[in-house]
């Protein structure tokens, strides 16, 4: 029941018209799925849009403007795939911002936009989408996007960042048990360095969190922060999470660059973890 081929399968990618959003856009086109871009910013959607215009399976991507933040919003969004598609097989849950700050100065507004967008956004997909994922019986898979992040031990001005992201990785490792007896497969991405437009947190802060932000500065200054070359092409991505769909891999991995800190991080737990042989206490 879960994903075996793309063929004959509608895949909703939030955050699709940017970064590693497009680059599962253009793998998951290419392999045969019909694809929905789901997208905050109609700049992205419209570059999008043109990079796909021409190529051989055009007509199988299309796009609309979402801030999945937006529950009215995703709500309205979620019954158009029921109705145009039948509902949606692949639930990408890849929109995010990469928001940092001194955490000293982060206020509600800065609280409020990372775990609205990063973690708020994801279950609002899950909410949304899973009666029709369910409904359909066709099965389905749902990909989310977290981050390395989520894995290590990371400094303070990213602390909020690093939160939303580790809440995502923990839900769903948490519901793929029960979903998967549906038939609905979970995976999780975990990325390091991808080029995209990470970097432009502020640009998509919306006008209600901007006003009492005390990220503004750094954002200014995050904004200005270069794509490094030897980072990881997005379409690389796209293929790396196509692949674990088919396998239903629970952890999707891009890098192994931070393995010393995942194991660090490990191990500080594990260390502080007593060694308690007590049954009754075990038996919890
Ligand atoms: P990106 O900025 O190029 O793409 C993200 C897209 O999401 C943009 O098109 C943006 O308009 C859209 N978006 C932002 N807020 C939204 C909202 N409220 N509703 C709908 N769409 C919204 O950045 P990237 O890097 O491709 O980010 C994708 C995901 O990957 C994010 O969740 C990010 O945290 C995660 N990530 C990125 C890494 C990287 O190195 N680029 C590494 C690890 C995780
Ligand atoms: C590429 O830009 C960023 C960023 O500005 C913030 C966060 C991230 C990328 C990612 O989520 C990853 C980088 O791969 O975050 C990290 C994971 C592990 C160690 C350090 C990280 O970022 C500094």
């Amino acid at each position: 029941m879960t994903i075996t081929e793309f063929a004959g399968r509608t895949a909703f990618i939030t955050g699709g018209a940017s970064g590693i959003g497009l680059g599962i856009a253009k793998v998951l086109v290419e392999r045969g799925a019909r694809v929905v871009i789901a997208d905050l910013r109609q700049d992205h959607i419209d570059k999008a849009l043109a990079e796909f215009s021409g190529g051989g399976r055009s007509n199988a991507v299309s796009a609309l403007q979402l801030d999945v933040t937006s529950r009215a919003a995703y709500a309205e969004v979620a019954a158009r795939m029921l109705a145009e598609f039948g509902g949606i097989d692949i639930l990408v849950n890849n929109a995010g911002v990469g928001l940092e700050g001194p955490i000293l100065k982060a206020t509600y507004a800065d609280y409020d936009f990372g775990f609205g967008v990063n973690i708020g956004g994801v279950i609002n997909g899950f909410v949304e989408f899973l009666p029709q994922m369910l409904a359909h019986g066709r099965g389905g898979h749902v990909v989310s996007t977290a981050s390395l992040a989520a894995e290590v031990v990371m400094p303070a001005h990213l602390a909020i960042y690093a939160a939303s992201k580790a809440a995502v990785c923990h839900y769903c490792e948490a519901v793929k048990g029960e979903l998967g007896e549906q038939g609905i497969g979970v995976s999780i991405l975990l990325p390091g360095p991808i080029k995209s437009n990470i970097h432009q947190a502020q640009q998509n802060r919306p006008e209600h969190l901007r006003s009492g932000s005390g990220f503004a500065e750094s954002e200014a200054q995050l904004a200005r922060r270069q794509v490094g070359d030897n980072w990881m092409e997005p379409e690389q991505v796209g293929h790396l999470v196509a692949d674990g769909i088919l396998a239903n891999q629970t952890y999707i991995v891009t890098h192994g660059i931070f393995k010393d800190w995942q194991r660090a991080r490990a191990q500080a737990v594990l260390d502080a973890t007593p060694d308690v042989e007590n049954a009754a206490v075990r038996g919890i």
